[in-house]
This record gives structure tokens, sequence and C-alpha cells, in this order.
């Protein structure tokens, strides 16, 4: 069964989504996601100009070799710009594998582990008080999990806070806002919200915090011990991921659990953290790490050392990713736990998706394949939209991790 035709569709229903699909001669269909936040024209070109004029004509049922063909092929090869184009064409494949055996991809890659995928939602507040209401709000939305940010103090566009009723949604302009950070007062403050949510809401549900790349290895390890005794579910980016060594001395001084991942686009991006067990989660997706066979080999390899999955989910992952991760975490011994925000209704309006919601947990759906497709008619009004996401500098200027 030959590749015969291929599409790059780059739509902006609330936020830019670059999705690949892919057509058999016998008109089967695959769809793959290959969004990559603020840089969403280069993977485009990944796909349009270098991968898609090799793929007409190749055997989409030969999906191991085809990803092979794409990563070791490639003289220039990892990071997240090949790594999302290379993961479009995987997520296609095995759509289209799953389609034509007539099974749900979860059954393809060898039936549920479990009966429903545990995610965790986004709490957000200008102040600690809003926090706590939002928290309350999500709990009694059916959430067992939720990741609680607050405002800081002294600092200006602080990560992960969002207006009232309004979806988190950083990217946005022709050039990136400017946002300022200031590490004490967020140490001095950040405890303080893990005080209130515990002291408010009790320990009957799980709580998460994202840092966001901000801390050095020693200031995150003052933060896991000031927050050990609130329990946290996990601490999440405590410093730039790239850097694993600095997990060491993470480790070394707090059993706070941590959880990284999200900007990481391979197996061996990942292999210190794991095999070392620096982390207790990784986050990495689906989208950025290659696709559904590279990320399942990652979690293998996780699931050697103890370390569990907790795939990055935010809105600027497809509802593509996000069903393929569901069919994916519903099948891995290791599964730990999956973000969840929910999707503006535009962008669940061009991208029917056969998952859903209940309880605090998502359902992958039994329809054959990954379950989501795209409508091209309604992705065409939605043209793209340059957005970039903020930059953070420190109060005399310098630049600092966003
Ligand atoms: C998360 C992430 C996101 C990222 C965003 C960048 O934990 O959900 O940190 O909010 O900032 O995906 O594109
Ligand atoms: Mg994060």
């Amino acid at each position: 069964m030959r590749i015969a035709e291929d599409r790059v569709i780059v739509t902006s229903p609330r936020r830019n989504f670059v999705t690949l699909k892919l057509t058999t001669e016998d008109g089967t269909v695959g769809w793959g996601d290959a969004t990559l936040n603020g840089r969403e024209l280069a993977v485009a070109s990944y796909l349009t100009d270098h991968l898609c004029p090799l793929l007409v004509g190749r055997d989409a049922t030969r999906i191991e070799d085809t990803w092979q063909y794409f990563y070791r092929g490639a003289y220039w090869r990892r990071g997240p710009v090949t790594m999302s184009a290379i993961a479009a064409v995987d997520m296609a494949l095995w759509d289209i594998k799953a389609k034509k055996a007539q099974m749900p991809l979860h059954e393809l890659l060898g039936g549920k582990a479990r009966d429903r995928v545990r995610v965790y939602a986004h709490a957000t507040g200008a102040t600690i008080a809003d926090t706590v209401a939002d928290v309350k709000r999500l709990l009694d939305a059916g959430f067992t999990a939720v990741r609680a940010q607050t405002d800081i103090p002294g600092t200006e566009g602080a990560y992960g806070v969002s207006a009232p009723g309004q979806l988190y949604d950083p990217a946005k302009g022709t050039r990136p806002q400017e946002t300022t950070w200031h590490t004490p007062s967020y140490l001095r403050h950040a405890p303080l919200m893990f005080e209130a949510v515990r002291d408010e809401l009790g320990y009957d549900w799980d709580v998460l915090h994202d840092v966001h790349h901000r801390l050095s290895p020693l200031e995150a390890a003052q933060l896991g011990r000031s927050v050990e005794r609130f329990s946290p579910f996990w601490l999440e980016d405590p410093t730039p991921a790239e850097d694993q060594s600095a997990f060491r001395t993470i480790r070394a001084h707090t059993t706070a659990p941590i959880a990284t991942g999200e900007v990481l686009n391979s197996i061996w991006d990942v292999n210190t953290l794991i095999t070392e067990r620096l982390v207790d989660y990784v986050r990495t997706t689906v989208v950025h790490a290659g696709g559904i066979s590279h990320l399942r080999r990652i979690f293998d390899l996780a699931h050697l050392y103890g370390v569990r999955s907790g795939s990055h989910g935010a809105t600027d992952l497809s509802p593509i990713s996000l069903g393929c991760a569901v069919h994916l975490d519903a099948t891995i011994p290791n599964f730990g736990i999956q973000e969840y925000m929910a999707h503006a209704p535009e962008t669940d309006d061009v991208f029917p998706h056969d998952y859903r919601f209940e309880a605090g947990h998502l359902l992958p759906g039994d329809t054959p394949g990954h379950g989501v497709s795209l409508d091209e008619e309604k992705a065409a009004r939605y043209p793209y939209t340059p957005a970039y996401l903020p930059v953070a500098r420190l109060r005399d200027g310098t630049l600092h991790d966003w």
C-alpha cells in the first residue's frame, strides 16, 4: 500500500497548528500533528520541502523503516523541528495502519493496560486566593489532579497565569512579549501558594506545579525542600531541561518528585535523566519527540528505571497529538498522568475527535485509527497568524529562561 498524496495544512483556529495529511493509493487518510509553538513554519517547510517529496510512493505499512529513513538517513538530525516533522509522518502512518486493521490505535499498540487515562488540569490566579478558588472549581468539575500557578508579586507576566476565565495562551503578537522575573520573590511566594491550597482544600487530590525552567539547581533544591511537606505530585521543569546533570544536584537535596522533558525531543535527550533516576516523570510528547514509535521507546526505557510518563498536553499541541497521546497512555505499563488543557471551541471544531473527558480522565475512543481528523474547509477559514512565546528578563535586563 503506497502513499499517494501528502498535504501540509497550517491553520489558526485561536492558535497555530501544522497538520500533515497522508493519503494512500486506496484512499485511506492518516493525520499527523507537526505543531511547534512560535516556529510553526519551520516545521511546515521541513515537511513540505524535505520529507514529503520522499514520501509519495513509499510503502505506508513500513512505519519503522520510514522513521529510520528520516532519522538515521538524515545526517543532520534531532532537535524540535526535525523530530516534530518525523512525528507527524509517524502519527499519520499509525493512523493509516490502524484504520486498515479496523482497530482503534490502542488495540494495535497491544491493548489497554488501564480503563481510563488520568489527567491534570490548570488552575491559575492573580492572587493566591484566586488560585485556591480556581483549583476548587476544577476539583468540583471532577478533576483529581490540578496544576496550581499564581502571580508572583515583584514580577510581571508570571508563567502560567491567565486573565480570569480565559485559557492560558501566552503566544501572541509579531514580537515576543517582554516579561520580568525575580527568583527571590518566587522562592518566597510559591510555598505560600502550596500552603494555602492544602490548608483550604486538603490532601485528597494531587497538586502539581510548573517552574518553567527558571531556577538554578540549588534554588530548585531549596524550592523542593520548602514544599515537600505539602506533598506535591511533581515539580515540573525546575531548571532548564537540557542541562541533564543539574538534576543530580536537585535530587541530592529534595524528595519532591520531579518532572521534565516537554522541550526534549529524543531518547538521547532523556537518557541520563532516566537511567540515573534523576526524574520521576518524563514529559516528552508524541509531537515533539518523534511520534508514537519513538515516544513508546522512551517510555519503555523509562519503565526499566521506574520512571513514569507525564506527557505535555498544552493547547499548542493539536487535538491530533492529544488523541495519539491518550491511545498510547492507555497501553503503556508505566503511565503516570497526562496533562489536559481543553482546547478552544474553534480548535475542537476544526479537529473532530473521538477522545472524551469523563470525571477527571480521558477516554481514547474506539473508532479505527487515532480518532482525530481535520476539517479542511473549516481550517481554511483560519489563516496562519504569527505568534511568539514571551521572553523573560531579570530586573537589570538580563535575558533569563522563560
Ligand atoms: C506546560 C507547558 C506549556 C508551555 C507551552 C509552550 O506545562 O503546559 O509548560 O504551557 O509553556 O506549551 O509552547
Ligand atoms: Mg510545562
